[in-house]
């Protein structure tokens, strides 16, 4: 008797300390990001972080991974849906193939600008895109600036959708980012966002597309060297949280965790603005190319069989485009 209720002791004990550790290790989340260090989504995925463990005295902390250090961006997806990683800054890019809703914002020249992106996902629109993530696993708490995408290749200056024809050009992983590059003319390459440095550099791949400060800090114009203001794509970005820990939190601490992000979001997006004209000017400085591209309707009517494929594979998304479209 003496001995089991010394066994029974050791035994709640250790289920005490293993519940405890779990109950901590369970609040200490991690986060993916996969940016470099003085990225702007870098710093304002530490400030998130800080903020989180601010507000909630320490009941709510993440462990924030940059550099792509967990996986690439669509293996992130993933994990982030299933519970492997809690947080994660996406771009729909790559969320586009699982969640229909958020695909809308990939179709090539959608938004008319940045501004525009902002005041569509403000509205109906945007409630659309977050509730078919949440279907997904996946909670977005705010949107991160990223700004517009345009070509860039070591070959020549794109003027026309012609000079597109024969280039073999990156994408990321999205059948509506090849089908585009296709309707150019060009040759897609879809490929994981550590992999472009070396294929531009030894020439896998003619060229890619990024906004500014991408385009910077991966180096990619040290290798492709005539950025070419095509804007074709204007892709925002979310902070987002598994569905499960999401649900789990009490509504106070879902509080918390929003208000957290959006002060992050905050600081990203001014950061963002500093960032791309930073980016802009070192790029020039280090020798790229820019050229504008005065007339765009050449590549917008080049989308065409896009958009109709698009909209052929998913009807029910038709009043969600023209929703955006419509969007003032
Ligand atoms: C960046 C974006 C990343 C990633 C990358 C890419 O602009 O912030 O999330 O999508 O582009 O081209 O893969």
């Amino acid at each position: 008797m003496r001995f089991l209720s010394k066994v029974t002791l050791a035994i709640a004990a250790m289920a005490l300390i293993i519940g405890f550790s779990v109950s901590v290790q369970a609040k200490e989340w991690r986060g993916w990001n996969i940016h470099v260090a003085g990225y702007p989504n870098t710093v304002a995925m530490d400030k998130f972080a800080e903020l989180l463990k601010e507000k909630s005295g320490g009941k709510m902390t993440v462990k924030m991974y940059h550099s792509g250090t967990l996986g690439s961006q669509p293996d992130a997806i993933e994990q982030l849906r299933i519970g492997g990683i809690e947080i994660g800054n996406f771009n729909l890019g790559p969320l586009g193939p699982i969640v229909p809703e958020a695909n809308v914002v990939s179709l090539p020249f959608i938004f008319k600008d940045v501004d525009h992106m902002w005041r569509v996902l403000d509205g109906k629109a945007g409630d659309i895109i977050n509730e078919g993530m949440t279907k997904f696993g996946i909670v977005p708490l705010a949107w991160y600036d990223a700004g517009a995408r345009s070509f860039y290749n070591s070959k020549k200056p794109i003027m026309k959708p012609e000079d597109v024809t024969g280039m073999k050009v990156r994408v990321m992983n999205n059948d509506l980012y090849s089908g585009m590059i296709s309707a150019l003319g060009g040759n897609p390459s879809p490929m994981a966002f550590a992999e472009v440095y070396q294929s531009l550099k030894t020439g896998v791949v003619d060229g890619a597309e990024n906004n500014w400060p991408s385009y910077e800090s991966t180096g990619h114009f040290e290798v492709a060297q005539f950025y070419s203001m095509s804007q074709h794509l204007i892709i925002p970005e979310t902070l987002c949280v598994n569905a499960k820990v999401w649900q789990g939190l009490s509504p106070e601490d879902q509080k918390i965790l929003k208000e957290a992000a959006v002060e992050s979001a905050m600081l990203q997006r001014k950061l963002w603005k500093e960032r791309e004209k930073a980016s802009e000017e070192k790029v020039l400085a280090g020798g790229v190319q820019f050229n504008e591209i005065p007339d765009k309707s050449g590549f917008q009517a080049a989308m065409k069989p896009v958009y109709e494929k698009f909209l052929k594979d998913n009807p029910n998304l038709k009043t969600l485009v023209e929703t955006i479209q419509n969007t003032p």
